[in-house]
């Protein structure tokens, strides 16, 4: 994995997450069929009912847009096994459901116009295929009938989902990112009761991709130790970080990433831009979630949300979007982005009166707030005189902010 073929990834910093599938009815986390340990014949109520006639792709699409996102990771099938296209492979599918379209395709083409670039997330869990072998995710894990019956045949289940990678790789023009969920060795939910690396396939599904799309970004989880690193639901704290790495912290608005209408625990728009700012000043991406509702809507909470963030990054995204983080200090308080000779310094919480930034003094030539590009008046301790000069020493070279005059806590952009 090149990071230059992969610059609009880097580059692009903010991505979207969509959870869609059968679980949108049951409204009660997409995990509900193994946490309530469902069969699949009482699973069918979902599929029968299946028909989000309020759905509106393009409109999805211009909303991402419009709330900044670069990108977007749609479940064309989540561990449910359901699919959202029209695939040869299974029956399970959106097309055999009274709404009968093929939303992934409908999907991909509507963001596709608006300039995003697309990511598909591909389950390798499946709890619909009669093969994949029971392990300690699976909703039937606690049946020994069910265990009993069941035959080793995983090798017709890797078939069927090696066919299934290729139809999506095949059949919906280019593909920019795939992600895959999940071995266990992935992350350290690191134990034997899931499934890794030698039953997906990994290493030869990893050619199949690559000789059906050279360029595509692949996520971590397929097992084999390569590809972008996803932190599921924490933040990637600094020194973790290593140069090659290309990652991505992907994370919830309400700890679910399916439609969960009883859980209104959501996370407020400042600390999503926090989150995004924080991401970015450790020199990766984000992305959030939205679950959409079994009519095909985004729920209020979210739509707000997001729209807020995306107020956010108009007069802000110069500091996200192409930015990666810095090597000076940032204060107390602080995070650094950095772009070229810009600096952008983005402040959690806001001082009495000053702000000292260490090791900038003599370098900077203008310093102005981001959110109405008003200058900012400084200090350099290199030009401090008598007491307050000799003081510096605690600080090698500072240049000390004015922001008495700034109402708006926001951040700055210093030109160095
Ligand atoms: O698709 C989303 C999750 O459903 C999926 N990855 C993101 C992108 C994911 N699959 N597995 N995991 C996350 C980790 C497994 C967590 C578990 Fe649990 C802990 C499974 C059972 C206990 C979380 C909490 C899910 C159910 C309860």
């Amino acid at each position: 994995m090149t990071t230059n073929n992969h610059k609009w990834f880097s580059e692009g910093r903010y991505g979207l997450f969509i959870h869609f599938g059968l679980y949108s009815i049951a409204a009660r986390h997409e995990w509900v069929q193994t946490l309530e340990e469902v069969d699949v014949e009482s699973y069918q109520k979902y599929f029968d009912q299946f028909n989000p006639d309020l759905l509106d792709a393009k409109e999805w699409a211009k909303k991402t847009k419009a709330a900044g996102f670069k990108y977007v990771t749609i479940t064309a099938k989540h561990h449910e096994g359901f699919c959202l296209w029209d695939t040869k492979e299974t029956s399970y599918n959106i097309t055999q459901t009274s709404y009968q379209r093929d939303l992934l395709g409908e999907l991909i083409e509507a963001f596709r116009e608006e300039g995003l670039k697309i990511g598909i997330y591909y389950s390798l869990l499946d709890w619909h295929h009669p093969e994949f072998l029971v392990d300690g995710y699976h909703p039937m894990r606690n049946n020994p009938e069910f265990i009993q019956n069941q035959q080793d045949n995983m090798e017709n289940y890797r078939a069927f989902m090696f066919a299934q990678v290729k139809e999506l790789l095949t059949n919906y023009g280019t593909i920019d990112y795939l992600w895959f969920d999940f071995s266990y060795q992935s992350r350290d939910w690191g134990t034997s009761v899931g499934k890794g690396a030698d039953d997906w396939g990994s290493v030869e599904l990893e050619k199949l991709i690559y000789s059906i799309q050279p360029n595509i970004l692949i996520n971590d989880r397929l097992g084999l130790n390569r590809g972008v690193l996803t932190p599921e639901q924490f933040a990637r704290s600094k020194g973790m970080e290593n140069e090659a790495d290309v990652w991505e912290t992907v994370q919830t608005l309400n700890n679910s990433w399916g439609y969960d209408r009883d859980n209104l625990n959501f996370k407020s728009s400042e600390m999503v831009a926090k989150q995004l700012v924080d991401t970015v000043s450790k020199g990766g991406n984000i992305t959030i979630n939205i679950g959409p509702n079994a009519r095909g809507l985004w729920d209020e909470q979210s739509d707000t949300i997001l729209s807020e963030v995306g107020d956010w990054l108009t007069r802000h995204g110069v500091s996200i979007y192409g930015a990666t983080g810095s090597n000076y200090p940032a204060p107390l308080d602080c995070r650094y982005t950095q772009k070229g000779n810009k600096l952008f310094l983005q402040i959690f919480s806001w001082p009495y009166r000053t702000l000292l930034l260490p090791e900038l003094g003599g370098k900077v030539a203008f310093a102005r707030l981001l959110n109405d590009g008003s200058e900012i008046r400084f200090t350099d301790t290199k030009n401090l005189s008598g007491k307050r000069a000799s003081n510096t020493n605690l600080y090698k070279e500072i240049t000390e902010v004015n922001i008495k005059e700034a109402l708006d806590p926001t951040m700055l952009m210093l030109n160095l």
